[in-house]
């Protein structure tokens, strides 16, 4: 009965197969040792495959263990193993001692070689050949390629990558694909190309993919790794947008413009925010904020006089974002005109006259109730007229009373002075004032002011009598103050007896009724 030997303890040592051996084996002559014939009923040769381990074993050379029974006859203390490329005809040899296994190495890849082995004595005879056996080394599996997954041109569309295997057998790429994680339902031939794209996927599905590489010898790599994709889905559908209102206060209180946007919502499902873009050039946004799932937004502060341009999209939780909405301009009015300046109001006027080294003293006039009297003697009179606010131009005349105005109203800040001559004693005298116009463009059309005009009555109660003397009579000897000037009626600038003599003189004075 043949044996197998087990593998692991009956080979001895590791013989490295020469591709071109240096000496030819000696040549074999039949029939010295006819008496051990025939061999082959004795010697049987077993393959042995190698364990291959992992991607190094695949690439290093092939081995293959010979095993014999062995010849019971004393003699024998050799064996010798014949190898080759074609049957019966031996390429080397090489002695292997007192065994009955051994194992070659450094076999080529895809190559079939032809083993027998002879028995050999001390004295140099050798058996006839055994039975030949042969081993064709397989070729190496092939490298599984690296698989990659991107997105297509079009969102339909996978576009996968994998490497160029090295083996030049290999003359296609199997592309396996499924709804599953390795559960491949379909496959297509890619040829011999490293990369392809699948087309016509449906939205929202994941697809799984793994390549295998197929060479010419049959030979079919491992799978891939495997590659996915999730085709995304369709964007959702822009919303309708419209101009609410023009300029509003916002809520916080501010007086900046806003515009108010409100939007039909987008039909697309699963919509959870709006953004609201808006610029100041068309489809040229330059500011968006996002208003949540609403359909209606302030927008501002935006300024007054600029136009703007506003677009809304709706977007999803996923990340999607529509198309922007039809585009709405807003054109933020200016502001209205401030209003008017209030016309300037009188708030004063007085009769200033001098009273030579003195100086000019004040004397008030009523605006409104019985009017003041001028007891002072003279024909020339300047009215002062202090307004409000400051005056640009003004025109004065003469509209009771006996007097002249002369020359044009002198204007300075609040102040219009107007100089009357001709003025007449014991009379009533309105001074008014007409188109007057303050700085910042109002007007006020008309003031007037009334004063009595009676030389003598230093009290002005408008006539003169001996209450006036006595009151000159008072302050006489004094300097003109402004607690005296008015009994210094001639305007001298003293108080003396000329001005009591003037007021005697003029006693029983009196203004006509008003
Ligand atoms: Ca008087
Ligand atoms: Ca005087």
């Amino acid at each position: 009965m043949p044996r197998l030997l087990p593998w692991g303890n009956g080979w001895t040592s590791v013989f490295t197969l020469p591709i071109h051996p240096k000496n030819e084996p000696d040549s074999w002559r039949p029939g010295r040792l006819t008496a051990w014939h025939p061999v082959q009923q004795w010697l049987r040769a077993t393959v042995w495959l190698l364990a291959l381990l992992g991607f190094v074993a695949r690439v290093a050379a092939a081995e293959v263990t010979l095993a014999w029974d062995p010849r019971p006859d004393t003699r024998v203390t050799n064996y010798r193993v014949y190898w080759g490329y074609q049957s019966r005809t031996y390429t080397g040899s090489f002695e292997v001692g007192n065994v009955t296994t051994t194992t070659v190495g450094s076999l080529v890849a895809g190559t079939r070689y032809f083993f027998a082995v002879t028995a050999t004595t001390p004295e140099g005879l050798e058996s006839d050949f055994s039975n030949e056996v042969d081993y064709t080394v397989p070729l190496p599996p092939l490298v599984p390629p690296a698989l990659q997954v991107q997105a297509g041109a079009t969102p339909g569309e996978a576009r996968l990558l994998w490497t160029a295997n090295a083996d030049s057998a290999v003359s296609n790429y199997r592309v396996y694909w499924g709804t599953q994680s390795g559960n491949y339902t379909g496959w297509f031939d890619a040829g011999k190309v490293t990369s392809a794209v699948v087309g016509s996927l449906t939205p929202g599905a994941t697809y799984f993919f793994a390549v295998v590489a197929m060479a010419t010898d049959g030979r079919v790599s491992a799978y891939s790794n495997e590659g996915s994709y999730t085709v995304p889905l369709p964007p959702p559908a822009p919303p309708e947008l419209t101009l609410l209102a023009g300029p509003m206060t916002l809520q916080t209180e501010t007086t900046a413009a806003s515009v108010m946007l409100a939007w039909k919502p987008s039909p697309t499902p699963g919509v959870t925010n709006y953004r609201v873009f808006w610029g100041t050039q068309s489809r040229n946004y330059s500011e968006w904020y996002d208003a949540g799932n609403v359909t209606s937004a302030a927008v501002g502060p935006l300024v007054e006089g600029v136009t703007y341009d506003f677009a809304v999209v709706a977007m999803t939780a996923d990340g999607r974002m529509s198309d922007y909405s039809n585009e709405v301009s807003y054109t933020v009015p200016l502001p209205p005109p401030p209003p008017p300046a209030e016309p300037p109001m009188l708030a004063g006027a007085v009769s200033r006259l001098s009273h030579r080294t003195p100086g000019a003293f004040d004397l008030p006039l009523n605006l409104s109730g019985p009017p003041a009297v001028e007891g002072r003697f003279t024909s020339s009179l300047l009215l002062v007229f202090r307004f409000d606010k400051p005056i640009a131009a003004a025109r004065a005349a003469v509209v009771r009373g006996v007097g002249a105005v002369s020359g044009e109203p002198a204007i300075d800040g609040n102040e219009v002075a107007v100089t009357l001559t001709g003025v007449a004693n014991r009379q009533w005298l309105t001074l008014c004032l007409s188109d007057i116009e303050s700085q910042d463009g109002a007007v006020l059309d008309v003031a007037t002011v009334t004063l009595g005009v009676l030389g003598g009555d230093v009290d002005g109660n408008g006539v003169v009598n001996s209450t006036d003397q006595q009151l000159v009579r008072a302050v006489m000897g004094q300097i003109t103050s402004a607690r005296n000037f008015r009994a210094d009626v001639n305007l001298s600038g003293t108080l003396t007896l000329a001005d009591f003599q003037a007021v005697r003189m003029r006693n029983g004075h009196k203004l006509p009724a008003l």
